[in-house]
């Protein structure tokens, strides 16, 4: 089989290599030249454990090359980005997967099958897809077999994933459904389920939704457990013992390109049925600024004069900080220039983050701690020894070895930092 796979992102490119290197000729087509040429040369551009051997097998067989332009094939795979539009309700814009979409127009044969992977709004494969490929004449169901695949890996380990999670198979007819189920069998070793386009768009959507909206509940008793002096952290950890109760972990917002982007495309494609996802986008979108308000009140208490930062990723032990409320916390605290603000991430390799974790704590009053990156479990009060104050807000519960420190505080005690002056601060 001959396989077009458009957009060589972290999907695209390992959904490619996987094919490859099971026996299939596979032509990778990117908008970026840059790396059409990296690719060519045999280098991935993106980090993924064993991703770059994986390559060299498929290069060294013959079987992976990349390109900028589309070639006729027997199918032909897209995964380009889809990111939120500027409009009010921040819905789905589509216009990359149209342009691959169009772009493989010209070469459409009969008996070719299409298969978006790319995270799309509810309908948007019946809507919008399929109105363009049948343009050209040619019959979904009959002619081009046209389905919905969402993808659902976790970065690190998306080679594994690949083979053995469960992928639905949502075709805009049976016989699409049956030709997608074909297509990915060929390395697939999880269930195959068969579904519809839209209900394979919707269930996509909805299992990021799921979380957006549990850590929301989350956030939101935070908010009222502050309010009125209670332990959320405890409250969540004695519901849980319940056997049917499953409460998520609040934190300082939710990032990342999935769980802050996908329950807007639900919420846009049905605003006025959607009352309860807007509302959990909303408190999860405004934690950054509820951290920043208990930053400011705890500052305004001591008198500091320094904030550490620590970590500024969308999520524990990763670099990546695009969508990341760490950074938006940090961002916003520099704004105010009401003090110095440094920030400390062993994982981020920028400009203006400090390296070095004694440097950070230097004469700083107040560490902030924003991402529950494996190395923070280790800290303990010595490693704070250099500061001016020592008060730690830990909005990832993620230190406990300090648990227990005078002025150690974290999303369950904010109602205690009121109480600051009077448990020994020097002001
Ligand atoms: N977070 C909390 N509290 C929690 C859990 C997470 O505040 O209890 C925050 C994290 O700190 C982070 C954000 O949520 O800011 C998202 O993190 P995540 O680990 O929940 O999800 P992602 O975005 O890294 O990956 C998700 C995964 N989806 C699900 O677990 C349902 C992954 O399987 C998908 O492949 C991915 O989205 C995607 O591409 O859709």
């Amino acid at each position: 089989m001959k396989l077009v796979v458009m957009g060589l992102g972290y999907i695209g490119l390992p959904t490619a290599i996987m094919f490859a290197n099971h026996e299939q000729d596979v032509l990778g087509i990117d908008i970026n030249e840059k790396v059409i040429q990296e690719l060519n040369a045999g280098k991935i551009h993106i980090e993924e454990p064993g991703l770059q051997d994986e390559l060299d097998r498929a290069i060294q067989n013959n079987r992976f090359r990349a390109g900028l332009d589309v070639e006729a094939a027997d199918a032909f795979i897209v995964s380009v980005p889809t990111p939120n539009k500027n409009d009010d309700l921040k819905s789905c814009d589509l216009k990359y997967v149209l342009a691959a979409v169009n772009n493989i127009l010209p070469v459409l044969r009969k008996g070719n099958t299409i298969i978006i992977e790319s995270t799309i709004a509810p309908r948007s494969t019946e809507d919008h897809i399929l109105p363009l490929v049948e343009s050209t004449g040619l019959v979904v169901g009959q002619d081009i077999f046209l389905v919905h695949c969402p993808e659902r890996v976790l970065p690190g380990q998306i080679i594994h994933e690949l083979i053995y999670n469960n992928r639905i198979i949502g075709g805009v007819t049976p016989a699409c459904t049956q030709a997608g189920k074909e297509i990915y069998s060929v390395f697939v070793k999880g269930e195959l389920i068969e579904s519809a386009a839209s209900t394979a768009e919707m269930s996509k959507l909805m299992e990021n939704t799921y979380r957006d909206v549990n850590i929301a509940l989350a956030n939101e008793l935070v908010h009222i457990s502050a309010e009125l002096g209670i332990n959320a952290l405890d409250v969540i950890e004695m519901a849980n013992k319940h056997p049917r109760v499953n409460l998520h972990l609040p934190g300082p917002g939710v990032g990342g390109h999935c769980l802050a982007v996908d329950p807007y495309f639900i919420a846009a494609a049905a605003p006025e049925q959607s009352y309860l996802i807007q509302r959990a986008r909303h408190i999860n979108s405004t934690m950054p600024a509820f951290v920043v308000k208990h930053t400011m009140a705890i500052m305004e208490k001591i008198q500091g004069k320094k904030v550490a930062v620590f970590g500024l990723t969308y999520k524990g032990d990763i670099d990546d900080i695009r969508e990341s409320p760490a950074l938006e916390i940090y961002r916003e605290l520099e704004r105010q220039q009401a003090y110095e603000v440094v920030a400390y991430d062993p994982h981020v390799e920028a400009d203006f983050v400090e390296r070095d974790m004694e440097a950070a704590t230097a004469n700083a009053d107040l560490v902030l701690i924003l991402v529950d990156h494996s190395e923070f479990r280790a800290l303990t009060s010595h490693d704070f020894a250099n500061m001016h104050e020592m008060v730690i807000l830990d909005t990832k519960q993620i230190a406990t070895n300090c648990v227990g420190m005078e002025n150690y505080f974290h999303l369950g005690t904010l109602s205690e930092i009121s109480k600051l002056e009077k448990a020994g601060v020097t002001v």
